[in-house]
C-alpha cells in the first residue's frame, strides 16, 4: 500500500515499528525475577522520531511478560509498517536475528535497520550473516533514524547517510562514521514510556522505592578492555535540563527514587557537582542511584550524599595492582579503599564489581582480588562484591586481543551457535565465549567457592562462641564435606590472628 511523508493523520502515514528482542531464557536468565530490560534506547529513538517527523512510531518490547511464549507471527503478521528497527545487546543477538528473519520473510518488502551496542561493533559480520537485515546503523540512532526514515519515505538514496553499513549493488557499503549527538539537551526526554508497564524500584537498595532512570551523560572518557563503551566520547547535558526531566518524571508518575543511566556518573566532577547542587537547591528530596569510578575526589561523596545518593555501583574488577594496569583500568588499591571506607561512613551502599580471567592474571593475582573482596565486605553497607568471569563481548580490546591470541579463530562470526554449558556452571550468560587466558578453566568453579567458604568463615568471625557451635554444626549436617576445615590450622590461625586485629583496632 502506498505511503506519505507528510500528512494530516487521514492519510497512510509511513510507520515505524521499533523492537526489543527478549532475553533468552536459559541458565541463570530463566528466572522470573531477572531484572526487566526497558528499552531505554528505544524510548529515544521514537522520541526524536516524534519530534522531527509526523510518521507513526510504536515500540514492541517482546522482552514484556505479556509477549512471553507468544508466537512473532501473532505479534507482526498483521503488521503494516514499511520500517522495522530492532536493536540488541550480545547477550539477546540471536533472537534479534530470529526476529528479522521472521520479519523480512512474512514482509519482503520492508527495511529492516540493526542498531544498538551490540549491532554496531560487528556491523559487516552481520550483514554478511544475516541477509535479513538491510542496515546496521553504528552509532547513535536518534539522529539517523530520522534520516534513514526520510529518505525511505522519499524513495531517495542512502548513499550520504554517515554512520550506516548496508547492502549495495549485492555488496557491502561502510558509510562514514556520524558523528555523537554533541548537543545532549537538544535531544527531546524519551517518550513510549509509562511506569505501570515498565515499574522500577531504586537499584540497590533494600527499600522497594518507586524509581525512574534518566541519562545524565554518554560516553566514558576512560578505556577499560573488557567495555564495550570503551572510550565514547564523554558528554553531559546540562544540570537545569537534568533535574527539570527528573521532576517532570517525578510529577508524571509519582516516583521517589532515580537511577542514573550513566556509564560513569562520576567521571566529571563538575558535572556531578553542578547536578548534585541543582538537586540539592530544589529541594527535591529524592533517593538516587549511579554507577561511580572509585578514584574520585572524596568530597564529592559529601555532596552526593546530601543530594540524595544512596547506592552505587563501583568498577574495582581486581586486587591486583599489576592487573588494574594491565586492563588500564586507572584506579589504584588506596582509592578503593578511601572510596569504600568514605562510602561506608555516609551510609551510602556501595556493590564492589570485580571480574577474574583478565588478561595475564594468574594465581597470585586472584588471591589478591578475594583478600580485597573479604576486606571490603567487612565494611558496613558495602557489598557482597560482584565476581564474574570475563566474557569477549564484540568492540572490546580484549576481542582484539582474543582474535590475536587465537581464542577466537580467524573468521569468527557473532552469529555462529554458541552455547556453553560451563558458562552455565559458572552462573554466566551462556551465550557469550568466556576470555580464558592464563587461568585454568578448573580454578574458576574453585574460586567461586573459595570466595562463598571465605565469606562464611569472615562472617563466623562476628558471632560469639555460643552462635558459632551452632552454625558450625548446620553447616557440617548440611555439607558434611566442610568437616575438612574444622581440622584445618590454616583457619583456626587466621581466625585467631583476625580476633587479635579486630581487638587491637
Ligand atoms: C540500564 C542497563 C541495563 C539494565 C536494562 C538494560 C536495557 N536494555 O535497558 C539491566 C540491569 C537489565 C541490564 C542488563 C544487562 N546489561 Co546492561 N546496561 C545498561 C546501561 C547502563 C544503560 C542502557 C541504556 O539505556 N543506554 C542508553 C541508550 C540511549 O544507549 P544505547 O543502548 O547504546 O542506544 C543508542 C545506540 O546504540 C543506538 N541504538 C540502539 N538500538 C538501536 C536500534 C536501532 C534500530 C537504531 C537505528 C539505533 C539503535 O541509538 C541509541 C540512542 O542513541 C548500559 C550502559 C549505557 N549507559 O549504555 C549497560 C549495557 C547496555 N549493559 C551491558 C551488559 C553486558 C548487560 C548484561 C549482559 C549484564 C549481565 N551480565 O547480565 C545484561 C543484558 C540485558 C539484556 N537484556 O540484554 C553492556 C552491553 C554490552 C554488550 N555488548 O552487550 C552495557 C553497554 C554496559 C557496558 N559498559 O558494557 N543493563
Ligand atoms: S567499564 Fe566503566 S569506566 Fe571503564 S570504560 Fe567502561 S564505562 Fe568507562
Amino acid at each position: 500500500m502506498p505511503f506519505v511523508c507528510d500528512g494530516n493523520g487521514q492519510e497512510n502515514i509511513l510507520k515505524i515499528t521499533l523492537i526489543q528482542p527478549p532475553k533468552p531464557r536459559y541458565g541463570v536468565q530463566a528466572e522470573d525475577d531477572w531484572v526487566l530490560a526497558r528499552p531505554f534506547s528505544l524510548f529515544f529513538l521514537a522520541a526524536s522520531i516524534e519530534k522531527h517527523t509526523q510518521y507513526e512510531v510504536q515500540i514492541v518490547d517482546l522482552e514484556q511478560r505479556k509477549y512471553r511464549n507468544i508466537p512473532l507471527k501473532t505479534v507482526f503478521g498483521e503488521s503494516n509498517s514499511q520500517i522495522y528497527g530492532i536493536t540488541a545487546t550480545t547477550l539477546t543477538r540471536y533472537e534479534a536475528v530470529k526476529i528479522a528473519k521472521y520479519i523480512k520473510k512474512s514482509h519482503p518488502d520492508v527495511m529492516v535497520i540493526a542498531g544498538g551496542v551490540h549491532f554496531m561493533h560487528c556491523a559487516e559480520d552481520t550483514l554478511n550473516s544475516v541477509p535479513e537485515i538491510d542496515i546496521v546503523v553504528r552509532g547513535e540512532g536518534e539522529i539517523i533514524i530520522v534520516e534513514l526514515a526520510n529518505a525511505i519515505c522519499r524513495r531517495q538514496n542512502i548513499e550520504h547517510i554517515k554512520g550506516i553499513t548496508y547492502r549495495k549493488d549485492g555488496k557491502i557499503a561502510v558509510n562514514q562514521d556520524e558523528a555523537l549527538v554533541e548537543d545532549l539537551d537538544g535531544l527531546p526526554y524519551y517518550s513510549k514510556f509509562s511506569w505501570d508497564e515498565y515499574p522500577e524500584y531504586l537499584f540497590g537498595y533494600p527499600e522497594r522505592i518507586r524509581a525512574i532512570s534518566v541519562m545524565s551523560s554518554r560516553g566514558c572518557p576512560f578505556n577499560c578492555v573488557f567495555c564495550t563503551k570503551a572510550g565514547m566520547k564523554y558528554r553531559v547535558r546540562n544540570a537545569k535540563n537534568i533535574v527539570d526531566e527528573i521532576q517532570n518524571l517525578m510529577d508524571k508518575f509519582d516516583v521517589a527514587g532515580v537511577n542514573f543511566l550513566d556509564l560513569t556518573f562520576t567521571a566529571d566532577s563538575n558535572h556531578l557537582t553542578a547536578v548534585c547542587n541543582e538537586m540539592i537547591n530544589r529541594r527535591l528530596n529524592l533517593k538516587w542511584w549511579c554507577e561511580s569510578r572509585a578514584n574520585i575526589s572524596l568530597d564529592l561523596l559529601d555532596i552526593m550524599k546530601r543530594a540524595g545518593c544512596v547506592s552505587t555501583v563501583v568498577g574495582v574488577e581486581s586486587g591486583s595492582p599489576r592487573i588494574l594496569s594491565a586492563i588500564s583500568k586507572n584506579i589504584s588499591l588506596d582509592q578503593v579503599l578511601a572510596f569504600c571506607r568514605k562510602c561506608s561512613d555516609l551510609e551510602i551502599f556501595a556493590i564492589p564489581y570485580f571480574m577474574f580471567s583478565l588478561p595475564g592474571e594468574k594465581k597470585r593475582d586472584l588471591k589478591l582480588t578475594l583478600d580485597l573482596i573479604i576486606r571490603l565486605e567487612k565494611l558496613r553497607g558495602i557489598g557482597p562484591c560482584a565476581f564474574q568471569p570475563t566474557l569477549i563481548m564484540p568492540g572490546t580490546e580484549i576481542e582484539r586481543i582474543s582474535y590475536k591470541r587465537g581464542f577466537l579463530k580467524k573468521g569468527f562470526s557473532w552469529y555462529e551457535p554458541y552455547y556453553s554449558d560451563f558458562n552455565v556452571k559458572l552462573g554466566q550468560l551462556p551465550n557469550i565465549p568466556l576470555f580464558i587466558d592464563k587461568l585454568n578453566p578448573d580454578k574458576f568453579i574453585k574460586v567461586l567457592k573459595e570466595l562463598e567458604l571465605r565469606r562464611k568463615f569472615s562472617k563466623a568471625e562476628k558471632l560469639g562462641l555460643r552462635d558459632l557451635i551452632r552454625k558450625g554444626i548446620n553447616l557440617l549436617r548440611r555439607q558434611p564435606s566442610s568437616l575438612k576445615y574444622v581440622f584445618s590450622p590454616k583457619y583456626y590461625c587466621k581466625f585467631i590472628v583476625n580476633k587479635i586485629k579486630e581487638m587491637l583496632s
